[in-house]
C-alpha cells in the first residue's frame, strides 16, 4: 500500500510547521531530537522469551508468553535478521536489549554462573557492525534453580550463591558490552521472587535480597561501561500475594546505593501510572530505566501503544529535560501475533509519543501556570491535543527513511511469507 507520497507529506508538514511556529515550537529541532533518543528494543519479543539454552519456552518466574504465531526466531542468526528487519521499519536511534540466556556457546553447555563476555562475541560483533549498542539483563527465570519461586532471596544458601554468581557474571558481560560500544550498557536486575499466597515472613527474603545485591554491586565496574538498575514489581503470575522486590524495596535500595531505578509501566496497580513517579524518584536516584509496556488486567507485558499513559510518561521525561538521566526501553512480549509487527508497533508508538512530547509548547503552559491563569493552562493542554501532530510524525519517518503510516505492514507481510513461514 502506498499510503502517502513524499510531496503530500512535505505539503502537510509545511503547514503544520507554521502552526507550531506560531506557538513557539521549532518542529525541525523536535524531529532531530526525537530521532536522536536511543530506544532499547527487547530481543525477547523476537522469540517469546525462550532463549538459546534449549528450553521450549519461558517457564516460571511470574511472567508468561502466550500464543503460538508461526515463525519464532530459534537462534542468534534468525533473531538478528528479524531484528534488523524490524529496525528498518522503526525510525530513530536504537539499542538492543539482551538477556543472559541469549548467549551463544557453540553448542557447549555453560551454566549461567559461568557465562563470560566471550559467549556474546557474535552479539558484540553484530552490535559494532550495525552500530546498535547493547543492553543486558541477568536471567532469573526459566531455570531449575528458579523453580521454587525464589532466586536471590532464596532461603537456600546454595541457590542464592548460584544467582549471586550469575548476577556478577552478568555485570562483567554488560561491562564488556559497554567497553565494546563506548556507551554504558544498562544492566537491569529483575527477579521473580515472591509467593502465591500470604507469607508469614515478609522480611527475611527482603533482607537476603538486600544482602545479595550488596554483594553483587560491591564488585567494582567502570560506570563508563555499565549502568546498574533494579526493577520492581507489584505482583506476578504465581506471586500474587507477595513480591520480594517491591517498589518500596527498590526505591529505597536504588536511592541508598545510587543506582538506577527501573520503572516498568505494567508493574503497578492497574490504575496506577508511572508518569508522576518520574519527578519524585529523580530527586533521589541518579537515573531511571523506563520499561515501556502496557499492563492489561493481570498482565504487565502487552505491546506498548501510543496511549494516554505512554504519552504522559514521555511528556514528563521531556518537560523535566531528563533525557540524559532516563534510559528508555521497551518491554513486552506477545507470541500470538507476528513478532516483528509487535516490535514495530511498540517502537513506533514510543517514538511517536516522544516526538509529540518534544513538540509541546510547554513554555506557554508554564507561563499560564506561573501567572495563576489555570483556566488557560487547562485550555492550552486541551488545544495542544489537536495540533497537526500527525503531519510532523510523517515527516520524521520520511527524514529517517522509515515507512510512512501503515506502509510498513506490506513489508512485514512479505517478510513473513519469504522468511518466517519458511522456518520449521
Ligand atoms: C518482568 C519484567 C522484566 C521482564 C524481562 C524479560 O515482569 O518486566 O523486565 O519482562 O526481563
Ligand atoms: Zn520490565
Amino acid at each position: 500500500m502506498k499510503y502517502k507520497d513524499k510531496n503530500a507529506v512535505e505539503d502537510a508538514y509545511a503547514s503544520a510547521q507554521e502552526a507550531y511556529k506560531k506557538l513557539g515550537t521549532d518542529t525541525e529541532e523536535a524531529i532531530r531530537k526525537a530521532l536522536d533518543i536511543p530506544v532499547s528494543i527487547q530481543c525477547w519479543q523476537g522469540d517469546d522469551v525462550t532463549g538459546f539454552e534449549g528450553a521450549s519456552g519461558l517457564s516460571g518466574g511470574g511472567i508468561l508468553a502466550t500464543g503460538n504465531y508461526p515463525g519464532r526466531a530459534k537462534n542468534g542468526d534468525e533473531l538478528r535478521s528479524d531484528a534488523e528487519f524490524a529496525f528498518s521499519l522503526i525510525p530513530g536511534r536504537k539499542r538492543f536489549n539482551l538477556h543472559s540466556f541469549y548467549a551463544e556457546t557453540g553448542g557447549q553447555t555453560v551454566t549461567r554462573d559461568a557465562l563470560e563476555p566471550e559467549h556474546f562475541t557474535r552479539w558484540m560483533k553484530w552490535s559494532a557492525e550495525k552500530k546498535i549498542p547493547l543492553d543486558f539483563n541477568p536471567s532469573f527465570f526459566s531455570h531449575p534453580l528458579a523453580d521454587s519461586g525464589y532466586t536471590l532471596a532464596s532461603g537456600d544458601a546454595e541457590i542464592r550463591r548460584f544467582w549471586i554468581r550469575h548476577a556478577a557474571a552478568s555485570r562483567r558481560i554488560a561491562g564488556a558490552f559497554g567497553a565494546n560500544q563506548n556507551s554504558p550498557a544498562a544492566n537491569n536486575i529483575w527477579i521473580p521472587d515472591g509467593s502465591k499466597d500470604l507469607p508469614a515472613d515478609r522480611l527475611s527474603p527482603r533482607q537476603r535480597l538486600k544482602d545479595g545485591l550488596d554483594e553483587i554491586l560491591s564488585l567494582p565496574q567502570d560506570p563508563k561501561t555499565i549502568t546498574d538498575a533494579v526493577e520492581s514489581k507489584l505482583f506476578g503470575i504465581g506471586s500474587e500475594a507477595y513480591v520480594v522486590g517491591s517498589h518500596e524495596f527498590y526505591l529505597g535500595y536504588a536511592a541508598t546505593k545510587k543506582i538506577h531505578l527501573c520503572l516498568d509501566m505494567g508493574h503497578f496497580h492497574p490504575t496506577e501510572t508511572i508518569a508522576d513517579k518520574i519527578s519524585s524518584t529523580l530527586l533521589f536516584v541518579p537515573g531511571l530505566l523506563v520499561h515501556f509496556s502496557r499492563g492489561l488486567r493481570w498482565d504487565s507485558d502487552h505491546v506498548a501503544l501510543y496511549s494516554d499513559d505512554q504519552r504522559e510518561v514521555c511528556r514528563e521525561i521531556i518537560r523535566q529535560k531528563a533525557l540524559d538521566r532516563v534510559n528508555i526501553a521497551l518491554d513486552f512480549f506477545d507470541a500470538s501475533i507476528n513478532r516483528i509487527a509487535a516490535w514495530t508497533i511498540g517502537a513506533r508508538s514510543l517514538r511517536k509519543s516522544l516526538l509529540e512530547a518534544l513538540l509541546e509548547p510547554t513554555k506557554l503552559l508554564i507561563e499560564a501556570e506561573q501567572a495563576g491563569r489555570n483556566h488557560e493552562r487547562l485550555a492550552l493542554m486541551e488545544e495542544f491535543k489537536t495540533l497537526p501532530f500527525p503531519a510532523v510524525w510523517d515527516k520524521l519517518c520520511l527524514d529517517a527513511d522509515a515507512p510512512i503510516g501503515p506502509e510498513w505492514l506490506d513489508r512485514v507481510q512479505d517478510y513473513e511469507k519469504k522468511v518466517l513461514l519458511q522456518r520449521t
